[in-house]
């Protein structure tokens, strides 16, 4: 890995930052953010079927009904990686498109989707990752508890193998969860997300479900054969703007550990029990919970876009989505941010990325998201979208300062390829660096796509 000052006359100093052989290179979606096709082929309704059909829910009644159409569109997107050189895809699967019921029945139909999908990839030299739960629960199992049931931790991990089954003899790459943290706290607490509870004791109990899932589903796909077996968080470096520390360490309690410590060292942390205890009590976790959890991983995705300021406010009502943070408030982003009104700061992707290989050195780490919202708009057949060029630029060369710091980044997947429905917001913000017209279908390729081409073919800056 390198790192120089180019100088050329009449330019700016531009530092080069060149990565480390065999560094992956990649882009990302979801199921429901992009595939369509939501009743086609046997495929059952999730909660965000549900949800986004619940008047005021998303913003204009969007649904992902239709989406990106990616379910019959699948070749030419695939085509498109290709075009940018893409080394990777993260994609994830639908549950309630592979097993409509959540549990019993699989729907052949579904998987041969997927199957399709991975050997196009792979004919077009794609390397599939798989993620396995990107939020879209199949409603029967949330009519029966949801992620707040201990049952869907199981009807989870039968799942997984069922995917396994179909497409692990292609596949090396298996992320369980997607994000917990909002699956458990929008979903369950603040009602954001599917399916829209506002249960501060039924979301953490949802969270150990969820990381209990993982820890079956790890096993399962561990005892198939799998080559590598990921989570990913979406993890925040929390900083307390007033100087003091106990506001900024509870809510990475609640944002970062509570997920990392027992996926990754087999215990809670004390001051995160503390809040669990007052918010529904302890009793869902059960004697051995924690070991089933604390499978070894081989790879933690890592989904980055802003850190978290908070400050001590005595009087302070808790945040909708953080249970036990009355006292504390959560700081107003300073200086720019993107079309989601997220501060864009690159400096936390890197301390991030050092923290997690100082505290959890043997699992090797991958940006599964990183990337921003912008208000796009097509100027003929081009997109000049400078401000994501400059959002990526940043954060990458972060990722470089963490690498050269020690951190053991193995990737780097943009979020995201096409974009897509973005949840609540439905399809008023593109995260895209290729742009959708939803009225048509048109994919272009936005200025950042093309810029981020050359970053994939010179493997670095
Ligand atoms: O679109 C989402 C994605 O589904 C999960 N991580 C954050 C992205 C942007 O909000």
């Amino acid at each position: 890995m390198t790192e120089q000052t180019i100088t050329t006359t009449g330019e700016a100093a531009a530092p080069r930052a060149v990565f480390p052989d065999g560094f992956v290179w990649g882009a990302a979606t979801a199921s429901y953010q992009i595939e369509g096709a939501a009743t086609e082929d046997g495929r059952g309704p999730s909660i965000w079927d549900t949800f986004s059909k619940t008047p005021g829910k998303v913003a204009d009644g969007h649904t992902g009904d239709v989406a990106c159409d990616h379910y019959h569109r699948y070749a030419d997107d695939v085509r498109l990686m290709a075009d940018l050189g893409l080394a990777a895809y993260r994609f994830s699967v639908a549950w309630p498109r592979v097993v409509p019921g959540g549990t019993g029945a699989v729907n052949a139909a579904g998987l041969d989707f997927y199957d399709r999908l991975v050997d196009e990839l792979l004919a077009h030299g794609v390397t599939p990752y798989v993620t396995l739960y990107h939020w879209d629960l199949p409603q029967p199992l949330e009519d029966a508890g949801g992620w707040a049931a201990r049952d869907t931790a199981r009807h989870f991990a039968d799942y997984a193998a069922v995917v396994h089954e179909r497409l692990g003899d292609r596949v090396r790459t298996w992320t369980t969860l997607n994000e917990p943290w909002v699956a458990a706290f929008l979903g369950y607490c603040s009602g954001e997300h599917a399916p829209g509870r506002r249960d501060p004791a039924a979301a953490f109990r949802a969270a150990h479900h969820l990381l209990l899932g993982h820890g079956l589903a790890a096993q399962s796909l561990r005892a198939a054969g799998a080559a590598e077996v990921a989570l990913t968080l979406n993890l925040s470096p929390v900083v307390q703007t007033d100087g003091g520390e106990d506001a900024a360490r509870l809510v990475d309690g609640l944002l970062n550990r509570q997920f990392l410590d027992p996926a990754l060292r087999g215990r809670y942390p004390e001051d995160l029990l503390e809040i669990v205890a007052r918010h529904g009590g302890l009793g869902h976790i059960k004697d051995g919970d924690l070991d089933v959890i604390h499978q070894p991983l081989d790879l933690l995705g890592i989904n980055y876009y802003n850190p978290t300021h908070v400050s001590a406010a005595p009087g302070q009502p808790a945040a909708p989505p953080f249970p036990g943070t009355e006292d504390i408030r959560f700081d107003p982003p300073a200086g720019p941010t993107t079309a989601m009104g997220w501060p864009i700061d690159p400096s936390g992707l890197e301390s991030l990325l050092v923290r997690l290989s100082r505290d959890y050195p043997e699992v090797g780490l991958l940006v599964t998201e990183n990337g921003a919202a912008f208000d796009d708009r097509p100027d003929g057949d081009r997109v000049r979208d400078d401000d994501r060029v400059a959002f990526l630029d940043g954060h990458l060369r972060a990722a470089h300062a963490a690498i050269a710091a020690g951190a053991d980044l193995r990737g780097y997947l943009v979020w995201s390829l096409l974009d897509n429905f973005e949840w609540a917001f439905g399809y008023h913000k593109r995260f895209g660096i290729v742009y959708i017209d939803f009225e048509t279908q048109r994919r272009v390729p936005k200025d950042s796509a093309l810029w981020y081409r050359e970053v994939v073919r010179r493997n670095g800056l």
